[in-house]
């Protein structure tokens, strides 16, 4: 085998975020960068050269090329067998399926998730390992601590681009790689879980009209599989179905600031019934009814509510878990099921120990993030199922299943500002006003109500007992009212400062209000508890959702 050792000095900056490692598209294409961290990767966790590793991304701009690197430095670094994904693409939640079912070691997913891509845009690195999941704290921190030290890469030499658009298997100096199909398997495990037959007739149906906006990302091709040639809906079914590179120039970002064509649809004249939108890897999921958007807090909290309806969870849920920024709609559920519900950091990872161990069947995050135990990933075309499922049960509309869902368990009003792209020493000083504020604040009246609890939130996993802290500063008040501050950790410029607000209201005459207006006292006052305006100069947020 014609080995290069490549000399290399580490960087400073390989260190993963709440999902992977982001960067400019640019910052990857430098030299050494993506090989570095690759290296880095294999060193520190070797395991995964000792069977089958699966390769594959978003589409992204740079998502070819980084695979040809990927392959010849895993054939390099004796990789017994990698199997690319068809065209090189493979969503998020189809690798954490493909790892379970075929037993691999893991996953490297080339996507930035919901990052715009193009040449200017954002590339990114997720590893899964081999229960399916992301890679938990320590195997990042092991992969970070082995980048700042790195000295030397190894690649296979030579040009030899190995062809990933059609089913073959071959191999590359000593190691196999097999391209493979994801969809296919994919569809297949949705057809396990969901009553296809139902939501076959729902999609055939005159009374009935759906739309599935995939971004042109990596879900067209699933969708069209799943919802057109399994289950029979119409072709116009699914807009922008072709992955691109660029994405077509917009954020594959599943919220109504970047789905135009589906809110103009769900929200115009003669609108569909459902609407539903996924994100650059797949992950994710944005529902709505005619004229109707629905939380992704509340989403997890129907689901949980009307899980018994779907096959799937005819034996029940067992448990739940949300991040903790998610709203508290599902814990009000999991209180009347009898059943716990865990509050994790923000990111999926922290789940994966309580789905393994068998404590939660359902978990979700505010961020349009949703999933059970059939994977270690958020799922987004999962999610639309379970919806398409609950439509075809209940034979109601989605306002109507979410409003009688409120007058059940009350309205959990929420909402989440974001200030994007500030400057990262002006975001922590707000962080740091606010940290200084929390032992003073309990009794404090905020808004017109008593604060009850103030914290920095850490988290003790219950099933391997390791503490991970720092994880967003909650104001907790009497009667369930939240504030919570929390820096992203998916940028890729400067410093996303996230602000969560939530209160409950049970009135039957008071769950119609806008989140916005009735949020108001709320927001106000964590602009002032943070000195927003004054710290950042931002007199609103960039994103409200
Ligand atoms: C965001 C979301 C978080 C999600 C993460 C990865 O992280 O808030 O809930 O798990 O993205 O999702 P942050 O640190 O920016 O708040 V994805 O679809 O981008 O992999
Ligand atoms: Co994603």
């Amino acid at each position: 085998m014609d080995i290069s050792v490549i000399t290399t000095r580490p960087f400073p900056d390989q260190k993963p975020g709440t999902s992977g490692l982001r960067k400019r598209v640019q910052q990857f294409r430098e030299a050494h960068y993506l090989e570095n961290y690759i290296q880095s990767i294999f060193d520190a966790c070797p395991e995964l050269l000792r069977g089958e590793l699966l390769l594959g991304g978003d589409g992204r701009f740079h998502n070819r090329e980084a695979i040809q690197i990927i392959l010849r430095m895993a054939a390099a670094n004796g990789a017994q067998k990698i199997s690319v994904g068809l065209g090189g693409l493979l969503s998020t939640p189809a690798a954490s399926h493909l790892i379970r079912s075929r037993g691999a070691t893991g996953a490297l997913i080339l996507s930035a998730s919901h990052n715009p891509g193009g040449p200017e845009g954002d590339f990114g690195i997720k590893l899964n390992t081999a229960n399916g999941g992301p890679a938990t704290p320590a195997v990042t921190d092991a992969i970070h601590a082995r980048s700042t030290q790195l000295s030397h890469y190894r690649i296979v030499n030579g040009s030899e681009h190995v062809d990933i658009d059609h089913l073959h298997t071959r191999t590359l100096a000593e190691m196999q790689v097999e391209v493979l199909d994801p969809v296919g398997p994919y569809a297949d495990a949705m057809a396990a879980l969901f009553d296809f037959e139902r939501i076959g007739e729902l999609l055939r149906s005159d009374f009935f009209a759906m739309r599935f906006d995939a971004m042109h990302a990596v879900t067209g091709p699933y969708a069209e599989e799943i919802l057109v040639k399994r289950l029979g809906a119409p072709p116009e079914t699914i807009l922008r179905a072709e992955p691109l590179a660029d994405f077509g120039g917009r954020h594959p970002d599943p919220n109504l600031s970047h789905t135009r064509e589906l809110r103009e649809a769900l929200f115009g004249r003669d609108a569909p019934d459902f609407g539903a939108a996924s994100d650059g890897d797949g992950d994710r999921n944005m529902i709505l009814g005619r004229h109707f958007f629905v939380t992704p807090s509340d989403s997890l909290a129907v689901m949980a509510a009307n899980a018994h309806r779907i096959p799937a969870f005819a034996d029940g849920l067992k448990g739940v878990a949300r991040s903790m920024p998610t709203s508290q709609a599902v814990d009000a559920v999991a209180r009347a099921l009898g059943i716990p519900c865990y509050e994790t950091p923000t990111g999926w990872k922290f789940f994966g120990n309580l789905l393994d161990d068998g404590r939660i069947r359902l978990c979700g995050e505010e961020s349009f993030g949703t999933s059970s135990d059939h994977v270690r990933e958020k799922d987004g075309l999962w999610a639309v199922l379970f919806w398409l499922d609950l439509l075809a049960a209940r034979r109601q509309s989605v306002e109507e299943i979410v409003r009688d869902h409120w007058r059940q368990y009350g309205r959990h009003y929420y909402t989440r500002h974001d200030y994007e792209a500030v400057d990262s020493e002006r975001a922590e000083r707000v962080m740091a006003r606010i940290r200084d504020q929390l032992s003073a604040l309990p009794g404090q009246s905020l808004a017109g109500m008593q604060v009850a609890a103030a914290d920095d939130f850490a988290y003790r996993d219950p099933v391997d007992a390791s503490l991970t802290e720092h994880q967003g500063l909650r104001v907790l008040f009497e009667g369930g009212a939240r504030i919570v501050f929390r820096l992203s950790g998916t940028g890729t410029e400067g410093a996303t400062l996230r602000l969560y607000i939530e209160q409950h209201e049970t009135r039957p005459d008071h769950l119609d209000a806008d989140p916005q207006v009735l949020l108001r006292p709320l927001i106000d006052a964590a602009a002032q508890l943070g000195d927003i305006p004054g710290l950042t100069g931002r007199e609103r947020p960039d994103v409200i959702t």
